[in-house]
């Protein structure tokens, strides 16, 4: 069976990790399969927003500590090269919305954080444990959650690996929107279905300005941002935009 199941709904895909056995812990075999997936979609135009989901018990439980962790040393880990893998999931391009639903522990919170946006099941519960593993967060967690969150709320849940239910995620401005268990996925992808709507370069440069936010200085985002802005009157979907307000009618986006 495969670990990672992709549906194709366009202009939406749902990718969906699959290792319910071991609540999606994250094997390298897995990570291989996730990397395959997202970057087979992203580029694939006819897709404008990825769902990545787990199951109701697990979005992923983290690193898979039984098969990567137990026998490591600091010269195996360096030849996993798990870093690689997570840096392509960064890279892609095409919004992904993370739909957390159960568990979102360790490398499976710092999965989502790598995602644009983060929205979650009332069942969710986040949380970074690696404190108990007798390691810290090594794919991102001490940088995203404490950029996220702010230090002294990152500080102390990474401290004392404490899990974040839903509505505490949702307070703490680590997730979007807190869905009923019952239509979270439907409601997820009504959230992508939104977002595939919009003009896709727009999309893409407004999902870059965001980022650039988290990784650097106010003057060097707002440079982004402008020529950002200024570049998109280039686009029909500019021109698409504004006719259609203008007119009173749905604009039709083409990504051009
Ligand atoms: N790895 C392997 N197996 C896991 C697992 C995991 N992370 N989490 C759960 N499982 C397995 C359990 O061993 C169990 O298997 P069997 O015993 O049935 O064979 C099965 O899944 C069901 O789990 P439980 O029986 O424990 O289920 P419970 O409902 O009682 O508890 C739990 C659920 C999520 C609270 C518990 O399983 C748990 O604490 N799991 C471990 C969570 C954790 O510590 N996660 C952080 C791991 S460290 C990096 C990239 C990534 C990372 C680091 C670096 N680079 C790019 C450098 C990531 C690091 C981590 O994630």
């Amino acid at each position: 069976m495969s670990n990672v199941i992709v549906t194709r709904e366009d202009p939406i895909a749902v990718v969906q990790l699959n290792r319910p056995e071991v609540l999606n812990a994250l094997s390298e075999g897995l990570l291989d399969e996730l990397v395959a997936a997202l970057e087979a979609l992203d580029s694939d135009d006819a897709v404008r927003c990825i769902v990545l989901t787990g199951n109701e018990k697990a979005f992923a439980a983290g690193a898979d500590i039984k098969t990567q962790f137990v026998e490591a040393t600091p010269i195996s880990m360096l030849k996993q090269d798990l870093t690689t893998r997570w840096e392509r999931v960064r890279k892609i391009r095409t919004p992904i919305v993370a739909a957390v639903s159960g568990y979102a522990l360790g490398g499976g919170c710092e999965l989502a954080m790598v995602c644009d946006i983060i929205v979650a099941s009332e069942t969710a519960q986040f949380g970074q444990p690696e404190i108990d593993l007798g390691i810290i967060p090594g794919a991102g967690g001490t940088q995203r959650l404490t950029r996220t969150v702010g230090k002294y709320v990152a500080m102390e849940l990474i401290l004392t690996g404490r899990r974040v239910k839903a509505d505490e995620a949702k307070a703490i401005g680590l997730v979007a929107h807190v869905y009923p268990a019952a239509t979270f996925l439907e409601d997820a992808k009504a959230l992508a279905r939104t977002i595939a709507a919009k003009p896709p370069v727009a999309v893409r440069l407004a999902t870059e300005a965001v980022d650039i936010a988290l990784n650097s200085t106010l003057d060097a985002g707002l440079e982004f941002e402008r020529r950002s802005f200024y570049l998109l009157f280039a686009t029909e979907d500019k021109q698409e935009g504004v006719d259609a307000f203008v007119n009173k009618r749905k604009p039709v986006f083409k990504g051009r």
